[in-house]
């Protein structure tokens, strides 16, 4: 038994039932330092679509599971063809592709193609509902840049607890360049899924979810971390570098990635694909819903720990943090072959990125993000987008096709809220003025928006117009989002 699991067991026998100002730990306030990594890493099966009529042909089950994160235990859970989190997609730029999406869950759900640029009525936003036993069958073309995506729930006012119960998995699109650049790109031997959430247990091993004015306010942060749905992960590696391709599927927490050596690594993708060049960090910060690719370097039996450190200034300090601490704690770890086989040099340049020059834009839209700090109330609308909580059947926005615009991000709000628009990939023009750092200038589809800070971003609305069904922008903290700070933009042709 782990030094965790026993603490938890202590830890059980001394607490009550589970409510509003009572959390059951797993680890106890453990550190990465005595943490022990005794699960090897799961890596998500590639679904492999099938070839008909011109088509790649996914099929999907939506299903309820049971997953034993721990020796013996059992949690009730949700995924795609599987019991927790769901197959890795893989398609090429320009293949048509469609789907097959059966509802086997006891409850509606939807399926969301994060970061893909479809139209409107093949988005899997709220609108696109799948009944129980119901089959949904999306089509379109995969016309993008090679990035890592993903796909999630994203039912209206449900889709924190359904992603939370696993309801989430990886989208790769593959291209040209991808597969011609010399980076390492055998999946699962040097190019690995890395999906990391964050989950607390009940005593009973059933995920603890809180709809208490905190967790729904803060949104749901756990204390125990997952990767690729196992707790505790190691790695054992045969390559020299190898590529990690960081998903951060939490529901709420930024997470702030590093080596437990401090070691150099390199990020070479943002959401939306290929930066410029390969940028030199030792920190990475990355909030729910964005996407990382990283390189990194290992020397034979190298032992090293990918840790999260949470961070003064992230929103979790002061009052906010519950009395967690700010030391690091372990995610994966890693563990080198005792030989690895070399590598080739990374390039020194891996795309162009698309990029829009303010001068073109048409149009700014102001956005401003705000919660209310005394009740939480879902129907109150305490989380608003300027001055609004969403309504379904409501138009926030229009946008003419092809039309570029600059969107303005401004939080109102004492914590960073991770905004995410639909349809398109932007960029970043600055931050409070300032030019974004060198691993954000890439194409984005999430970014981080700090309190008192107001982002601009600027993009272009392309191919996929539509005067009825719109497209979604809302918060990425799930909880935020289902309780409103979402809206909708209609994508329409000019006059
Ligand atoms: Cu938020």
């Amino acid at each position: 038994m782990s030094v965790s699991r026993r603490a938890f067991l202590a830890l059980s026998l001394g607490i009550g039932a589970s409510g509003a100002g009572c959390f059951l730990s797993k680890t106890n306030g453990s550190t990465a330092k005595d943490q022990t990594f005794v699960h090897p890493l799961a890596i998500p099966p590639v679904l492999e679509g099938v070839n008909r009529n011109e088509r790649k042909v996914f099929d999907l089950t939506v299903q309820n599971g049971v997953t034993s994160f721990f020796e013996g235990s059992k949690t009730p859970t949700m995924g795609y063809n599987g019991t927790y989190l769901g197959p890795t997609i893989r398609a090429k730029r320009g293949e048509r592709i469609s789907f097959r999406i059966h509802n086997k869950l006891h409850e509606e759900t939807t399926v969301h193609w994060h970061g893909l640029h479809v139209p409107a009525v093949m988005d899997g936003g709220p609108h696109q509902k799948i009944a129980v036993d119901e089959t949904w069958k999306p089509e379109f073309t995969v016309d993008q840049p090679a990035a890592t995506l993903w796909y999630h729930s994203h039912q209206f006012h449900r889709t924190a607890i359904q992603v939370y119960h696993g309801l989430a998995g990886l989208f790769y699109v593959d291209d040209e360049n991808s597969e011609k650049l010399s980076i390492p790109s055998e999946y699962g031997v040097d190019d690995f899924p890395i999906v990391i959430q964050d989950r607390m247990f009940n005593r009973d091993n059933s995920f603890y979810y809180s709809n208490s004015m905190h967790d729904q306010m803060m949104g749901m942060i756990g204390d125990v971390f997952l990767v690729n749905g196992v707790v505790n992960p190691r790695l054992v590696v045969k390559r020299q570098r190898i590529r990690f391709r960081i998903l951060n599927g939490a529901n709420a927490q930024t997470y702030f990635l590093r080596f437990s050596d401090s070691r150099e690594f390199f990020q070479i993708a943002t959401d939306g694909g290929f930066l410029k060049s390969p940028t030199s960090l030792t920190e990475l910060r990355v909030a729910p819903g964005e996407r990382a690719e990283v390189l990194v370097d290992l020397k034979p039996n190298d032992d090293v720990v990918l840790e999260n450190r949470p961070q003064d200034g992230s929103g979790r300090g002061g009052m906010m943090n519950r009395g967690r601490s700010n030391e690091s704690k372990g995610v994966l770890r890693i563990t080198g072959n005792d030989t690895l086989r070399k590598s080739e040099e990374i390039p020194a340049s891996l795309s162009a990125v698309r990029n829009w020059l303010p001068e073109r834009a048409v149009k700014t839209r102001r956005l401003v993000f705000q919660m209310g700090m005394g009740m939480m109330s879902r129907s109150g609308g305490r989380f608003t987008i300027n001055g609004r909580s969403i309504d379904i059947n409501r138009i926030d926005q229009t946008v003419k096709l092809n039309d570029i615009e600059i969107w303005e991000l401004v939080n109102r709000s004492p914590i960073p809220h991770p905004i995410h628009i639909h349809d398109i990939q932007f960029r970043i023009l600055d931050r409070n003025g300032k030019t974004p750092p060198k691993n954000e200038q890439g194409l984005k589809d999430t970014v981080l928006v700090e309190p008192n800070e107001t982002v601009r971003v600027i993009t272009q609305f392309e191919h996929f117009a539509d005067d009825k069904s719109p497209y979604m922008f809302h918060c990425h903290i799930l909880e935020h989002e289902d309780g409103g700070m979402m809206g909708q933009f209609l994508v329409r042709k000019g006059r």
